[in-house]
């Protein structure tokens, strides 16, 4: 259910290139803000998440040409497989948006005709090194001409070529002052604080008016009025954000409950294109700006940089399958403090999955449903009066609420992660402390006791961990005789449990990773 004064919640990933398949990047993208989406649900907001697909471009035209087949053939495969796998992610989006959908190209021609007639474009001439990978210009100092007797672009050490064409041109040298009057105004807009710095530097030295239209090719968005044109692939990219929630129907329910977006969840090689080109955009076609650009960091593999030609590219299928949905989610959350870079090993999974899910989790669920079930009847059992022991812990699980919201509420998922693991440390030792199995020979009221706050923990963390395991906290909270509904929102951790609720008989829900055995 949501709540009618809570507000609106509109979140996006990136949209991907389906040049290629999905990696683990693009997983580690959605996944996150699969978690933000859900988390927000539970705390009672309508919440509208979109994720999907950037199909147009020379990119996509040129690697469709090398396997003989179209760019929206190419598209239409390689979009499916990124739908797949969010699909096989769990990830809860509410449109997976293509843009070759016949609404974005309306959007993407209305947010242009809206920036032309705010004398924001311009026709002109584009003469510059251009890199088809980068989809981007570079002046001839950031080039370099390599033992190949070939030109790279020093950033990206991608082909550059000299290109020539007609252009349109949007006025971006116009928004610099108002970029930074609105980064002074909004100091948050970007995050976190070095990379968003990183941007603000950038527009500190000067904007340049950018090309955005291209003549050299067809698969894209028709210019409106001057056809042989279509649009810089980034133009109407970044206007996927504003096709997913009805525009350019500007008066319709969706466009006015959910624009302008909380969220952008982008990685940090874009980070221009959404903390700059964007809000400019939007400024020029006088529309309102998003809240907040969150720019995560890049997973490498041991330190590795993920690369087709190094073969360690690994599926995210791959990776689901070798540990587990949930598991997957949990470790890349909690270990990557969301922003930073990421590395990750198979050891260090395996010792997340074991240390924080098998035992200190998994295990303490087990180890007190298991002796409900044989010492309660299978009941919550009735808890006496609380010791200043039992007290302090509820309390601390019941502060966690707030504690996960302001985590969440800056994409800090590692903090509210951490926070949740350090009362399930905590419950471990009171549980060890008390000792409920010796209770049950000699004071069944107190073993109660401890078992009701050891279930009651065991309850709020299993509602709180929905977010980022949304499986094997369902199946706990199954366990805990906690229906699907209001049971399980975030408000209902005030509620404690009721005693005599019937349990189901529990079952293990966190696996120990076990190495398998070579035959
Ligand atoms: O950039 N680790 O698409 P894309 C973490 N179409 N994140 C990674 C990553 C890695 N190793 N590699 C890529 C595009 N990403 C554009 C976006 S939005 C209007 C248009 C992230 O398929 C990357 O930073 O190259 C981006 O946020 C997303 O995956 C899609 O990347």
């Amino acid at each position: 259910m949501t709540s009618p004064e809570k507000s609106p919640f509109y979140i996006t990933t990136a949209i991907s290139y389906p040049n290629g398949v999905p990696h683990i990047g693009h997983a580690y993208e959605v996944i996150a803000t699969d978690a933000m989406a859900r988390f927000k649900r539970l705390d009672g907001h309508e919440v509208f998440f979109m994720t999907g697909t950037d199909e147009h471009g020379l990119k996509m035209q040129q690697s469709a040409e090398k396997e003989g087949i179209t760019a929206k053939q190419l598209a239409d495969r390689n979009s499916a497989a990124f739908k797949q796998m969010s699909q096989d992610l769990g990830i809860s989006y509410d449109r997976f948006i293509r843009t070759t959908d016949q609404d974005h190209y309306a959007a993407s021609q209305a947010i242009w005709k809206k920036m032309e007639a705010n004398g924001d474009i311009y026709l002109s001439k584009y003469e510059g090194w251009y890199s088809v990978r980068d989809e981007a210009y570079y002046v001839e100092d950031d080039t370099v001409v390599k033992e190949d007797g070939l030109r790279y672009s020093k950033e990206t050490d991608t082909l550059v070529t000299w290109t020539a064409e007609e252009s349109y041109f949007f006025r971006l040298s116009n928004y610099q002052e108002k970029l930074l009057a609105l980064y002074e105004a909004q100091p948050e807009f970007g995050a976190p604080q070095s990379r968003f710095n990183e941007v603000i530097s950038f527009v500190k030295r000067g904007l340049e008016d950018l090309s955005i239209s291209r003549t050299t090719f067809d698969w894209g968005v028709p210019v409106p009025g001057d056809e042989k044109h279509v649009m810089y692939v980034w133009v109407d990219a970044l206007t996927n954000y504003l096709t997913g929630v009805g525009y350019p129907d500007v008066e319709s329910e969706s466009f006015q409950k959910f624009w302008p977006a909380d969220v952008h969840v982008i990685g940090k090689d874009i980070s221009r294109f959404h903390a700059i080109y964007w809000p400019a955009f939007l400024m020029s076609a006088g529309l309102e700006l998003p809240e907040r650009v969150m720019i995560h960091g890049f997973l490498t593999n041991n330190g590795v940089k993920m690369s087709k030609s190094l073969g360690n590219v690994v599926a995210p299928q791959d990776f689901v399958a070798q540990y587990g949905l949930d598991q997957c989610r949990y470790f890349f959350l909690r270990e990557v403090p969301f922003g930073a870079d990421g590395n990750y090993n198979h050891e260090a999974i395996v010792g997340r999955m074991n240390a924080d899910l098998a035992n200190n989790f998994g295990n303490l669920a087990q180890r007190s449903l298991s002796m409900v079930a044989k010492n309660c009847e299978g009941k919550v059992p009735q808890p006496g009066a609380f010791t200043p022991e039992d007290e302090a812990l509820l309390g601390q699980a019941g502060a966690l609420l707030e504690t996960a919201r302001s985590a969440f509420e800056k994409q800090e998922f590692s903090r509210a992660l951490e926070a949740i693991w350090t009362v399930l440390g905590d419950t471990n030792a009171y549980f060890a402390e008390q000792a409920p199995w010796v209770l049950r020979k000699t004071d069944i009221e107190r073993m109660n006791t401890v078992l009701y706050v050891t279930l009651e923990v065991v309850r709020i963390v299993a509602i709180l961990a929905q977010p980022v395991m949304p499986s094997s906290s369902a199946k706990l909270l199954d366990v805990l005789g906690q229906p699907e509904g209001d049971a399980r929102l975030f408000a209902a951790i005030a509620t404690p449990l009721g005693a005599g609720t019937e349990l189901p008989a529990p079952a293990p829900v966190f696996p120990r990773y076990e190495e398998p055995v070579d035959a």
